[in-house]
C-alpha cells in the first residue's frame, strides 16, 4: 500500500525521531479508528493512530476468506455520522461483501483524509501511564514512541484469532490458512482435499464456497449453529424506502433501539398464537433472511424466554432436516445444546445444502473428537483424512484479545491491565478502567458491542468519548478516571441485565468459554443499545457520576456513585412513566384513579394460562364478595392460598392481580383464589380486613367444593392486600380459626409510622409515591383508628402467628416497614424468611412480563408456598430458576422495559 507508507513516514516525520507528542492516540484503524480520527481532528485535538494492518479496515482488512460479509444489513451497517456520506456511498447488495465493505472504509479514510494521521504497520507493544506528566506512553514495533494525553483502544472485539488447540498443526506439510488472517494473493483450492474446522460464522460463511471449488471438503464440526439463509442480493426495498423516507428518523430510532437496527417492538408472546400462526412468522422470517428480525420479530418472548426461544429453535431444526437429505447428517447439523441466539447465530447462502454434495462430509467432532493434526492431515478418533489444505475458522479471544495483546498495559501505580483482568473483565460503562486515567476502550467489554450493530455502537461511543474530552479542555481537567464504586455497579448492573437474556445459557466467546483457560462471564452488554445510550447519557446529565476528574488549577471533582441502582427493567418502566407525565394518581379522586389502573391494566401484558380461571361469589358480611379462582393444570386437589390484591383499600379488585396470580399459581402448583373485598371510601376501615377474614375462613370450609385441599389455607397479599393477608394471620390466631399454614405477604402496609428512611428516600419517583400512600391512608382510615393493629398489623401481637415469608423492595416507600414487620415477626419467634429485593420497587413482582427481573423472586416466593404447604420443592410449568420467564408484551411499559 503505497499510500499508507507515505502516510507513515510523514507521521514518523513529525515526530522528528524522538517521541511522537500528540493529544490522543488511537490504536486501530477500523470502523471505530477511522470515525475517532476524523471527530478528534474536527474538533482540534491533535490525533495519531496506531495500525498494525497496512491499510486502514481493521477486521475487515484481516477476515478476507471467501464468503466473509457482514451479518446486519448493509444499509444500516455503516456510518451515519455525516449524510452527506451517506449519500456519496452506494452499496450494492443487502449484505456486502468483505472486499465492498473494505473499499468502503478507504473512501471514508481518503474522503476525510485520515491516512496522513495513521501509521501503518505499527504495532503498539506496550502502554504506561505516567502520574507525574499525566500522560500515556506507547512503545511500538516500528518508529516512534507516542505520549498521549489520552489513550483510546478501537481495537475491535474479534480481532485476535484464537489458536487452535489442537497438537500437531506444526506438523501439517499442506498448506495452512487461518479465516481470521486470510492471505491477500488468491487462494486456490481448486481441485485440493480441503479441511475446514470450525462451524461459526466464518466457517458457515466459507464452507459453500470452498465446497464449490475443492475437489473434497471435509468439515469438522464441534459444535452445530443455527444458521439464517440470508437471501443476498439487492437492498430490502422496504427498508431502502424506509431509510429514503427520513433518515434522519430511522438513524435516530436505530441509536435507541434494543440491538442498533430500527424494528418495532414486539408485542404478541408465543402463548397468545396458535402453531399455524408461529409458523407464518416463522416463514416471513426465513424469507426475509435478517438476523435480528429472525431474533426479534416472532413473538416478544423469544430472546428471554426459554420456552419462547424453544419454539424458534425447533422451527429451525425442521428446516434443517428439510434442506438436508441425509437424516444422519441433519442430525449432526442440528444444534441442541444453546438456545437460539444465545450463541451468535449466522447467516449462510447454501450453508446447509452444502452437505448434500458429493463432495462434501461432515465430522461430528461431538462424535469423534480430534485426536491430532499429522502431516498428511488430521487424525479423529475414529478415522484418518488426509487432506491438501487445512482451513482453521477457529474464531477469537473476543472482546478482551485484542486489548490484552498489548502487553503490558500498566496504570496508576504501575499495575497492569492483564493482572487486573484476570479474573475477567471489569469496566465502567465498558469504556474505562478503574486505575487506567485517560485510557477509553471502544466497544469494549461491558458495552452492547458484539450483541448490536458494531458501527451504531462505535458511532456512539466515539461521540460519547470526544465529547468528554472536549468537556475536559474547556473545563481545565486533565485525568479522568472511573472510580472503584462505579466500576462495581456496573459489575452488577452487568449481572442484572445478564437475567435478562439467555446468552448466560450458552458456552460462546460472548462469555469467554471459547477459550480454554478464560475466566467467564457474559461479557457484552446484554441491556440493549438505547438503553445504553440513556445511561452514558445519564452519567454526564448526573455531573460524570462514577468519575474522578482532576486538573492544575482546578479543584478535583468526583461525584462517586453508581450511575444504575434499579434493575434495569424497572429503570426502563420508570423512565416510560416519567415520559407519560401522567397526572399523580391521588390527583384524579377514587373513581378517577379506578378508571385509570383500570385502564393501565387493560394495557398490560396478557398472563399466561393456567389449567383454570372460574370466577364466582362467596358469602360476604353484607352481601357476596366476587373472588376469581385459578386452578394449575395439573391434576388436584392443590393446597389453596387467599390472595388479596393491591390498591391501598381504594383501588383494584378480584381481576386487577390477573397475571401475578397466573404466574404465582403456576410457580407454585397451587390454586390462587383472588378476593374482591370492599374498598373505601365507601367502605372504610375495617372493612378490607373483615371481607378478608370472611372470605378466608369461607374459603377454608369450602375448599373440598373448590378442588382444594381440606385442612387449611395460605394466605397471600401485595400492598395493602398484603396488610390485608397479615392482618388476617392475627385475626384467625386470635378468633379460632382458620388455620392458616403461611402467609407471604408482597410489599405489605405493616404500620402507619411515616418517619422510616425508606418513607423520605423513596417519597417520590418510584411508582408508588409518600403522597400517593397519604391519599390511601386518609381514604381508608382516620388518625384516630390507625393503630389498630387491623390496619397496623406490626403493633399487633405477633406471637403465635403463622410462618411468613415477607417480600420489601429496595426503592418502595414501603420497604422499612415490611422488614420492620419481618423482623418483629421473627423477633416474636415466629419462622420468617425475607426476600429484600435489590434494585426493585413497589410494584416490581407484580408486573409480570414487564419487570423480567422479578422472576427470581416470585420463583422463590412460589418456592416458599410450597414449604409451607408442605409440598416438595418441584418446580412447575414456565419455571425455571436460574432462567428467566420473560414473556411480553401488547403493552407500552412492556416494550420500553424490552
Ligand atoms: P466462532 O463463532 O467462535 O466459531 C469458531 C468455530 O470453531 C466454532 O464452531 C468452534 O466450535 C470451532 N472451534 C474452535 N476451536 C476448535 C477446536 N479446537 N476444535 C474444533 N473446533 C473448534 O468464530 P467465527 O470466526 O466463525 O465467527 C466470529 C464472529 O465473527 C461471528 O460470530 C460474527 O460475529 C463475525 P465451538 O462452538 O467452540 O464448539
Amino acid at each position: 500500500m503505497p499510500d499508507a507508507m507515505v502516510a507513515a513516514s510523514n507521521s514518523q516525520a513529525t515526530s522528528g525521531g524522538t517521541t511522537h507528542q500528540v493529544d490522543v492516540a488511537v490504536v486501530g484503524a477500523g470502523f471505530a479508528g477511522l470515525y475517532l480520527l476524523q471527530r478528534l481532528r474536527k474538533d482540534g485535538f491533535t490525533t495519531v493512530a496506531l495500525e498494525e494492518a497496512d491499510d486502514v479496515g481493521g477486521t475487515w482488512y484481516w477476515n478476507r476468506y471467501p464468503g466473509a460479509r457482514c451479518d446486519i444489513q448493509t444499509i444500516d451497517y455503516c456510518y451515519t455520522f455525516d449524510p452527506e456520506l451517506e449519500s456519496a456511498w452506494k452499496w450494492s447488495e443487502k449484505y456486502a461483501t468483505q472486499p465492498e465493505i473494505l473499499r468502503y472504509l478507504g473512501f471514508v479514510a481518503d474522503r476525510y483524509d485520515l491516512r496522513r494521521d495513521i501509521r501503518f504497520c505499527t504495532k503498539v507493544t506496550a502502554a504506561r501511564w505516567d502520574q507525574a506528566t499525566e500522560r500515556w506512553l506507547l512503545t511500538t514495533d516500528n518508529g516512534a514512541a507516542v505520549s498521549c494525553r489520552y489513550y483510546i483502544m478501537a481495537t475491535g472485539c474479534l480481532s485476535s484469532p484464537k489458536p487452535p488447540e489442537i497438537d500437531g498443526v506444526k506438523d501439517f506439510k499442506g498448506e495452512v490458512y487461518f479465516t481470521g488472517r486470510w492471505p491477500h494473493e488468491e487462494v486456490k483450492l481448486a481441485g485440493k482435499r480441503v479441511a475446514v474446522i470450525g462451524s461459526g460464522s466464518s466457517g458457515i460463511q466459507s464452507i459453500p464456497l470452498i465446497a464449490e471449488q475443492a475437489a473434497h471438503l471435509t468439515v469438522f464440526q464441534r459444535t452445530p449453529n443455527f444458521a439464517l439463509p440470508a437471501h443476498n442480493g439487492a437492498a430490502t426495498a422496504d427498508r431502502v424506502a424506509l431509510l429514503e423516507g427520513d433518515r434522519a428518523g430511522y438513524r435516530e430510532q436505530a441509536r435507541w433501539s434494543g440491538a442498533g437496527v430500527p424494528l418495532p417492538k414486539q408485542t404478541v408472546c408465543s402463548w397468545q398464537l396458535s402453531d399455524p400462526e408461529r409458523r407464518e412468522r416463522f416463514e416471513n422470517a426465513w424469507a426475509i433472511g435478517d438476523l435480528i428480525f429472525m431474533s426479534s420479530q416472532l413473538w416478544a418472548d423469544q430472546r428471554v424466554d426459554v420456552d419462547g426461544d424453544a419454539l424458534v429453535a425447533e422451527l429451525f431444526r425442521e428446516k434443517i432436516r428439510t434442506i438436508v437429505k441425509d437424516p444422519g447428517i441433519a442430525a449432526s447439523l442440528i444444534p441442541y445444546d444453546h438456545p437460539f441466539g444465545a450463541k451468535r447465530p449466522c447467516l449462510d447462502t447454501n450453508y446447509y445444502a452444502t452437505f448434500n454434495r458429493p463432495n462434501v462430509t461432515l465430522v461430528n467432532l461431538r462424535q469423534e473428537p480430534i485426536k491430532s493434526i499429522m502431516a498428511s492431515g488430521i487424525k479423529t478418533d475414529k478415522r484418518t483424512f488426509d487432506v491438501d489444505v487445512i482451513v482453521f475458522a477457529t474464531g477469537f479471544d473476543a472482546m478482551t484479545g485484542a486489548i490484552m495483546a498489548v502487553h503490558p498495559i500498566k496504570g496508576r501505580g504501575g499495575k497492569s491491565l492483564s493482572d487486573i483482568w484476570a479474573n475477567g473483565p471489569q469496566t465502567y460503562l465498558g469504556l474505562t478502567v478503574t486505575g487506567f486515567p485517560n485510557l477509553f476502550m471502544i466497544t469494549g467489554p461491558g458495552s452492547p458491542s458484539v450483541l448490536s450493530n458494531m458501527v451504531v455502537s462505535i458511532e456512539q461511543h466515539v461521540d460519547w468519548v470526544v465529547d468528554r474530552l472536549i468537556a475536559m479542555r474547556e473545563t481545565g481537567f486533565t485525568t479522568l478516571e472511573a472510580t472503584e464504586t462505579a466500576q462495581h455497579g456496573w459489575a452488577r448492573h452487568m449481572a442484572d441485565c445478564s437475567t435478562l437474556t439467555l446468552h448466560r445459557l450458552a458456552n460462546t466467546w460472548y462469555t469467554g468459554a471459547n477459550v480454554p483457560g478464560k475466566a467467564q462471564g457474559v461479557m457484552p452488554y446484554t441491556g440493549g443499545v438505547g438503553p445504553y445510550r440513556s445511561i452514558c447519557n445519564e452519567v454526564v446529565s448526573r455531573g460524570m457520576v462514577g468519575f474522578r476528574l482532576t486538573g492544575p488549577n482546578i479543584a478535583e471533582q468526583c461525584n462517586d456513585g453508581e450511575v444504575v441502582r434499579l434493575q434495569p427493567d424497572v429503570r426502563l418502566v420508570l423512565n416510560m412513566l416519567e415520559e407519560m407525565k401522567l397526572a399523580p394518581i391521588e390527583s384524579l379522586g377514587a373513581q378517577g384513579a379506578r378508571d385509570f389502573v383500570a385502564e393501565f391494566n387493560a394495557d398490560r401484558p396478557a398472563g399466561r394460562p393456567v389449567g383454570e380461571v372460574v370466577d364466582g361469589t362467596l358469602p360476604g358480611t353484607d352481601g357476596p364478595l366476587p373472588y376469581r379462582l385459578y386452578r394449575p393444570a395439573t391434576p388436584g386437589p392443590h393446597p389453596i392460598v387467599v390472595y388479596f390484591h393491591g390498591g391501598g383499600w381504594v383501588l383494584g379488585d378480584q381481576q386487577s392481580d390477573d397475571p401475578y396470580c397466573r404466574d404465582m399459581c403456576r410457580r407454585s402448583g397451587m390454586i390462587f383464589v383472588s378476593i374482591g373485598y370492599r374498598h373505601a371510601p365507601e367502605h372504610r376501615f375495617p372493612t378490607a380486613a373483615e371481607d378478608g377474614y370472611v372470605a378466608t375462613r369461607w374459603i377454608s370450609e369450602h375448599a373440598g367444593e373448590l378442588g382444594g385441599q381440606p385442612g387449611s389455607v395460605l394466605v397471600a397479599g401485595w400492598s395493602a392486600g398484603g396488610n390485608i393477608a397479615a392482618v388476617i394471620c392475627q385475626l384467625a390466631r386470635d378468633r379460632g380459626g382458620p388455620h392458616i399454614a403461611g402467609q407471604l405477604l408482597v410489599c405489605p402496609i405493616t404500620d402507619c409510622t411515616f418517619d422510616r428512611p425508606s418513607y423520605n428516600d423513596n417519597a417520590t419517583g418510584y411508582f408508588l409515591t409518600r403522597s400517593l400512600m397519604y391519599w390511601f391512608w386518609d381514604i381508608y382510615c382516620s388518625p384516630a383508628d390507625r393503630i389498630d393493629p387491623r390496619v397496623s398489623p406490626l403493633r399487633g401481637k405477633l406471637a403465635g402467628l403463622p410462618q411468613a415469608f415477607v417480600v420489601t423492595c429496595e426503592f418502595d416507600p414501603l420497604r422499612d416497614e415490611g422488614i420492620a414487620y419481618g423482623d418483629a415477626l421473627a423477633a416474636a419467634g415466629v419462622p420468617v424468611e425475607q426476600l429484600k429485593a435489590r434494585g426493585h420497587i413497589h410494584s416490581s413482582f407484580t408486573m409480570v412480563d414487564v419487570v423480567i427481573t422479578g422472576v427470581s423472586g416470585r420463583v422463590q416466593m412460589a418456592e416458599a408456598l410450597r414449604r409451607f404447604a408442605g409440598l416438595p420443592p418441584e418446580r412447575k410449568q414456565g419455571d425455571e430458576g436460574v432462567r428467566p420467564a420473560r414473556t411480553a408484551t401488547p403493552h407500552k411499559i412492556a416494550a420500553a422495559a424490552e
